[in-house]
């Protein structure tokens, strides 16, 4: 007969065998693209690998900030898409983890360039232009003509018409004051900003919305990453795509794990996994047309092709910087945000 106390002590093994396995296979994961790329992403881990993804959707700007405030107790294992600039300052102000995937050599060179300038603590996962988008219609019913400049976005005829996120929040909006900043020059940028504040109906939380409210007729015209607004053209609305004529700004959107995660082990698994030409084709089936880092994934024919678009040599390391960041929202704050419109 079996000896209950060894019995009950096995148990109790298995048991806590079982505790340590299943608390193991989960990871926590903060993702900043849309949601629908974010829920495929989840779903499709979750199927291949068994590892349960608890996900939260936030922008950019707000994940850095909630990475920050979480900084002494991580609760997130990785952070997920985005743009390049809120990583890079995460790298810079130790948030986030250095780690060297076997999957690099795979990447298109701008991903390890994103990489290697913050010591491997981020990598570059997908990269896009900065431009905007309006509904023709809309245009068409108020009068308006066809804008194709930045600078076109200044004139009193577009006020009330234009909506942008708020770069606080959005790393859209802030690849918008950067861009603007480095086309123009920080004094003539910023006026630049303050006569854009004029035209602006609303600064939304996330840096996708614009687009998605002209698309439906909520607001003329959005500033945004142009695969955005193709997103919403592919969708049958009217919205015609614009890579203004001065030039423009574009992302590395990236990918970091948080210095402290929990589940170390689970974060370089979806680390990896996200790098390959598999997971990375999984933005077309959500809609996003974003140019993959992996050189195998697909690009749909229907993403803006940047090497046809005129792209400024966007200062990423000064952009991302910790300090230039943090004084560039306090000067918009401070300078154009309190202005009346
Ligand atoms: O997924 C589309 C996209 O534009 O969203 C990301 C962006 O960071 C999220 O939006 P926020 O501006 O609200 O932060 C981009 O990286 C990505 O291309």
């Amino acid at each position: 007969m079996m000896n209950l106390k060894f019995a009950f002590a096995g148990s109790l093994v298995a048991f806590s065998g079982w505790v340590t396995t299943a608390q193991a296979d989960k990871l926590t994961l903060y993702c900043s693209p849309d949601p629908e790329w974010c829920e495929l992403v989840v779903q499709t881990f979750e199927a291949e690998t068994g590892i349960d993804v608890d996900m939260t959707r936030k922008s950019s700007g707000e994940t850095f900030a909630q990475i920050k405030a979480e900084s002494s107790n991580p609760k997130g294992d990785v952070w997920f898409g985005g743009t390049g600039d809120p990583h890079l300052q995460a790298a810079a102000e130790g948030l986030t983890e250095p780690y060297e995937s076997p999957m690099r050599d795979q990447l298109h060179p701008w991903a390890i360039s994103q990489a290697e300038s913050a010591d491997n603590k981020t990598i570059g996962i997908y990269s896009g232009a900065l431009g905007y988008g309006y509904n023709t219609e809309l245009l068409a019913a108020n009068g308006l003509p066809e804008p194709s400049c930045w600078k076109d976005l200044l004139k009193p005829e577009y006020k009330g018409h234009i909506q942008m996120a708020n770069p606080n929040s959005s790393g859209t909006a802030y690849t918008t004051l950067a861009t603007i900043v480095q086309l123009f020059g920080e004094e003539e940028g910023f006026e630049f900003m303050k006569g854009l504040h004029a035209n602006i109906n609303q600064y939304t939380k996330s840096g996708s919305a614009p687009i998605k409210a002209a698309a439906r007729g909520e607001t003329t015209i959005g500033i945004v990453f142009m695969h955005d607004a193709v997103a919403q053209a592919v969708s049958g609305f009217p919205v015609k795509v614009v890579a203004p004529c001065e030039g423009t700004g574009y992302e590395i959107g990236s990918m970091s794990i948080i210095a402290g995660a929990r589940n170390m082990d689970e974060a370089k698994k979806f680390y990896d996994w996200a790098l390959t030409a598999e997971a990375q084709a999984l933005a077309l089936q959500a809609s996003s047309y974003q140019v993959p880092s992996n050189v195998g994934a697909p690009t749909s024919d229907k993403s803006p092709d940047l090497s046809s678009i005129k792209l400024i040599d966007y200062d990423f390391v000064k952009y991302g910087s910790s300090d230039e960041r943090k004084r560039l929202l306090q000067k918009w704050d401070e300078e154009v945000s309190t202005l009346p419109q």
